[in-house]
């Protein structure tokens, strides 16, 4: 087994995101004679998944070479049951490989028996060791996916962009960009990789964003949390075809009616406004495995309160900082909530890498990470 094939597995798998959701990114190589001679992956949901791609490629440029000298080396445990795609185990066997080499176990549990079944019939099958560079990088791949089996939640990446003392804007508001260009554009290709985009009705109507994505044909939702629709019907999120608005019991059966017919999804909720609990069953319910909370100070408030009662509410912070102070009270500090008032309470940043771009520099950080079974 040589962990270069991962690399390159790996590498491959990264494609898919987002578009596979809420299936896993998985990646998988042919190897030959100590040479990849062929690579695919997993490209969209309901498709065929990485082993099929590869063994297809590989029929496509080999006509009539059999595999069976051949080694696969494939990111996640081959399923093992018929969902939207026929059992990989099955193509395995039937392709006459002997070696498959797996990185990490498949957390859906229907399927975790992949490499069990490839055992008893007779393949060798061997697991990349979980204490290697390129292990650690593909069970970060799949965090959504593994949080979403393993706990039923989304998967919730908290973004802002600071100066150093902590501030999203000055006292009047009207600081548009704290951080650069190039810190923001790693900002909206992060963005790019989740299922949705999260803000609040100030940022919504304050800033005005369009919050783009950039792979048109994915299902990635743009998501506004109000307490009530007051707003005018000229903001630009609206002339988008992915908007989802959860919002509070005092919103006009009217508006919701005015926003439903222009095509945006309207969840209404029960009480004044979302619980956290209430908005996570809902995201859940709509196939959304990941989420990009974009601010303001009132809703990463509200998620990091959520979080401080139960750790599952955030997993990821990516803090892009501005080299300078506000230095003013009046200004808008990151997060508008309860927060903590006793140090011993806080909670930890479980590890965290540090970013350098021309200016700015981001603190990418886990408060979570979820383990391979
Ligand atoms: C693989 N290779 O590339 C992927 C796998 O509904 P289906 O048939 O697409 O199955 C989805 C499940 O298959 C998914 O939850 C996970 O357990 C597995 N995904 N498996 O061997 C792949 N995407
Ligand atoms: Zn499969």
């Amino acid at each position: 087994m040589k962990n270069k094939f991962f690399e390159i597995a790996f590498m491959h798998s990264l494609k898919g995101i987002p578009m596979v959701a809420p299936n896993p990114p998985v990646g998988a190589v042919l190897v030959k004679d100590g040479k990849a001679i062929c690579a695919s992956h997993h490209k969209a949901y309901g498709k065929a998944h990485a082993e099929v791609n590869v063994i297809q490629e590989f029929k496509k440029k080999f006509p009539g070479i059999s595999l069976s000298d051949l080694d696969m080396y494939v990111t996640l445990e081959p399923c093992c049951t018929q969902g939207k795609t026929e059992p990989c185990t099955d193509l395995i066997l039937n392709s006459g490989i002997n070696n498959i080499y797996i990185a990490h176990k498949d957390a859906n549990n229907v399927n975790s028996r992949g490499a069990k079944v490839l055992m008893q019939n007779g393949l060798n099958v061997k697991f990349l060791e979980k204490n290697t560079d390129i292990f650690k990088k593909i069970n970060l791949s799949l965090q959504p996916f593994i949080k979403w089996h393993l706990h039923k939640l989304p998967y919730v990446t908290l973004k802002a962009g600071i100066t150093l003392d902590g501030k999203l804007a000055t006292a009047d508001k009207k600081s548009k960009w704290i951080t650069q260009e190039d810190a923001r554009l790693n900002s909206s290709k992060i963005r790019n990789l989740h299922d949705a985009v999260l803000i609040g009705k100030t940022t919504f109507i304050e800033d005005n964003p369009s919050l783009k994505f950039k792979n048109i044909n994915s299902q990635q939702k743009q998501i506004v949390l109000c307490d009530d629709l007051n707003f005018s019907d000229d903001l630009k999120l609206l002339k988008s075809k992915r908007l989802v608005f959860f919002v509070g019991n005092k919103a006009s059966g009217k508006r919701v009616l005015k926003l439903s017919n222009l095509g945006h999804e309207v969840y209404v909720s029960k009480s004044e406004l979302f619980s956290a609990e209430a908005l996570f069953k809902a995201l859940y319910d709509l196939k959304i495995q990941s989420i990009f909370v974009e601010g303001g100070a009132r809703v990463h408030g509200f998620f990091y309160d959520s979080f401080l009662q139960n750790s599952l509410f955030v997993d990821r912070l990516l803090i892009y900082y501005a080299p300078f102070l506000m230095g003013n009270n009046e200004s808008v500090s990151i997060a508008q909530g309860t927060g903590v008032s006793d140090l011993s309470t806080v909670k930890k940043l479980k590890e965290y890498t540090l970013k350098a771009f021309s200016r700015d520099f981001c603190l990418d950080g886990y408060f979570n990470l979820y383990p391979d079974k």
